[in-house]
């Protein structure tokens, strides 16, 4: 058995720490610790065994002993390319799953049978106007059942091209798209001819599959990231500007505390509104109130729209109940640690699952549907209620950490904030930024915590590398968490930023009110990562530029997730650079690697040559920044922009 990493090691933030300390005295087991007790597998980290079929499991040493076929005849590259295919679809299915629920839950709240109300109707008429919806005339709900259906269509159809594709997408990437035959019909039939591809006996050709992966990475894009933020906002409104309060100090010992976590707002919206209708119960039973805190993107969705507090991000979920004084924690889809459960049973805490296709044994489960959403969060928060008598004071202990930051930057806030220095043109004060060199470029820092990784020291110095050198860094997911945590997104992380960089942020602050803009906009959940998209859409529509030509970079740190995997392929498809901070599991074949780092001397396709951007995998957090300022760099010199 590997040594156990002391709690330092585990991860930066000192609430963690503390909790953690608790839990191991506790004897409480987590998913730090069991990323110290498990090796990982050789094969399964470079991508060499293949199990679609009974044949096998057959694994093949990239170091040409042994067999160098699977039974099969599937060759090294066959089974790598097709095992990342695997992970691109497991990534892109359960964000079209998310864009369709949310769609079903607009169809239904049009027709009046889902108690929720549209919260932007503005953002409503945009989006029919995007869509080819007739407006002119016609009542709010009628608008909202049109778009609804059209995102449902993108579900149904069987030719044609997505939707939302077609409305969302760069016109320039679009073409070379559709040139490449990439062009994805519905999301439903790519994910289903996807897993056909990859299962035994069909696709074959490692080109063939990788490409499938872009389509993977379309899908994931428009009918997951796109399609949900669009009608997330029309739902419950688009995020302004918020200012909240971060990690674990956020829980009151002195109030019943119910914990949101997972992706989708559905629910959780209802449990915002319930836990103020019913504190006069809560009252009652003896505390000082609800608390609400977040986990994860349940968390960052109303955290942008609510100013909900943020306890965690994913590696540290189970480290909330640690504190002993969670009533409840209530889960939705993804992200969600079958762990939590056998920790919830070492407290107080009832985990309470929502959705009938995600359940963990020992849990409690409130079926949640649109159509019933006011009385399911009713219950939940009543159970909560019920389950503040049961608390055991000799286990409470909640770490007084916590960070203030701000939040809320969808693209119309950024724009709205921009409008104040130029309101003609208000993209125009960016753009002379990066023109001049003020601004270098502009990073998206996505993805996740891993319980393997040192939790926020990646996400956290690829953020301070890239400030430096006066790269704009936005951020979306789990990475958020770790910035806002390690106060860059406040005054205090300023410091952090290089000159050219501070005096922008400082100038469109001023312009609204603020003493500056924080160092990184918190751009939302994970499917919000359709807002830096939007936002590179707008530039590069202004330069008239392949958004691929900008000096832009994604980047996920410290990611542990196939969706990080399927939103970096969706930025891959439009020629920006995305870096990866953990391996993506390809290692085992030269040739799927290289084409999709561009590091290919022969004359073969490669992602770079096809698109304008590749791959980056490094697991050195300032190697991996210096890389990307390389590729910016590059990007600038192209434009005939200063260097
Ligand atoms: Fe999950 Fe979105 Fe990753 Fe966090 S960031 S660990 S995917 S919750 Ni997307």
């Amino acid at each position: 058995m590997k040594k156990a990493r002391t709690v330092e090691e585990v991860s930066m933030d000192p609430a963690v720490q503390q909790l953690l300390t608790k839990a191991r005295q506790e004897g409480v087991e987590t998913a730090f610790d069991r990323a110290d007790a498990h090796t990982a597998c050789g094969f399964g980290a470079t991508g060499v065994c293949c199990n679609h079929c009974l044949e096998g499991p057959c694994r093949i040493a990239p170091n040409g002993k042994g067999p160098q076929r699977g039974i099969c005849g599937a060759s090294l590259d066959t089974i790598v390319a097709r095992n990342f295919l695997m992970k691109l679809t497991e990534g892109a299915a359960p964000h079209a799953e998310h864009g369709r629920e949310v769609a079903l839950a607009l169809l239904e709240a049009a027709e009046g049978k889902a108690p929720y109300e549209i919260r932007d109707p503005q953002k409503l008429l945009r989006v029919a106007d995007g869509l080819g919806i007739e407006t002119h005339g016609r009542e709010v709900n009628e608008i909202a059942r049109a778009v609804a259906l059209k995102a449902l269509e993108d579900f149904q159809q069987q030719t044609g091209v997505l939707n939302w594709l077609r409305y969302r997408g760069q016109k320039k990437s679009v073409a070379k798209w559709e040139e490449l035959g990439l062009l994805p019909v519905n999301a439903h039939l790519e994910i289903a001819q996807s897993v056909t591809r990859t299962a035994m006996g069909c696709d074959a050709d490692p080109l063939n599959l990788l490409l499938g992966g872009l389509r993977m990475g379309l899908v994931d894009g428009y009918s997951g990231l796109h399609m949900s933020t669009d009608l997330q906002d029309i739902l419950f409104g688009t995020p302004t500007a918020v200012k909240a309060e971060y990690n674990m100090g956020v829980l009151d010992a002195k109030k019943i505390n119910i914990a949101v976590h997972g992706h989708l707002p559905l629910l959780s919206e209802k449990i915002v509104t319930w836990a103020k209708q019913l504190r006069h119960e809560a009252l009652a039973a003896g505390s000082e109130g609800i608390n609400l805190v977040g986990v994860c993107c349940t968390g960052n969705e109303l955290l942008m729209r609510q100013g909900v507090p943020v306890a965690t991000s994913f590696s540290s979920q189970e480290l909330v109940i640690v504190s002993g004084v969670l009533e409840a924690m209530v889960v939705d889809v993804q992200c969600i640690m079958p762990g939590i459960q056998q920790v919830a049973e070492c407290y107080h805490t009832e985990i309470i699952t929502t959705l009938p296709y995600v359940k963990i044994p020992g849990a409690n489960h409130v079926d949640f549907h649109p159509d019933n959403a006011d009385e399911a969060a009713q219950a939940i928060v009543r159970r909560a209620i019920a389950n503040y008598g049961k608390r055991n004071p000799d286990k409470v202990a909640i770490p007084t950490v916590k960070t203030e930051a701000y939040a809320g930057f969808s693209v119309e806030q950024i724009v709205g904030a921009l409008s104040a220095l130029n309101e003609q043109n208000p993209l125009a004060p960016l753009l002379d930024a990066i023109v001049s060199g003020q601004i270098r470029g502009v990073a998206a820092i996505v993805g996740c915590t891993n319980p393997r990784e040192q939790q926020n020291v990646g996400n956290v110095a690829v953020a301070r590398e890239l400030l430096k050198h006066n790269v704009l860094v936005v951020a979306t997911g789990c990475s958020a968490h770790s910035l806002a945590k390690h106060d860059l997104m406040n005054e205090k992380g300023l410091e952090y930023c290089g000159e050219g960089l501070r005096a922008v942020l400082k100038a469109v602050g001023n312009a609204v009110g603020m003493e500056s803009l924080p160092p990184t906009l918190h751009m939302g959940s994970c499917v919000d990562n359709s807002r830096p998209a939007d936002l590179l859409t707008t530039i590069a529509d202004t330069l008239d530029v392949h958004i691929g030509q900008l000096p832009v970079v994604g980047t996920c740190p410290e990611t542990h997730s196939p969706k990080a995997l399927s939103i970096g392929t969706y930025f891959l498809a439009h020629g920006v650079d995305v870096h990866v901070g953990v391996s993506p599991q390809v290692k085992g074949s030269e040739w799927v690697t290289q084409t999709l780092t561009g590091d290919r001397t022969d004359e073969e396709l490669n992602l770079d040559k096809l698109f304008g951007g590749k791959l980056i995998y490094e697991t050195d957090p300032f190697l991996a920044a210096q890389k990307m300022l390389d590729r910016i760099d590059l990007k600038r010199r192209a434009l005939g922009l200063s260097v």
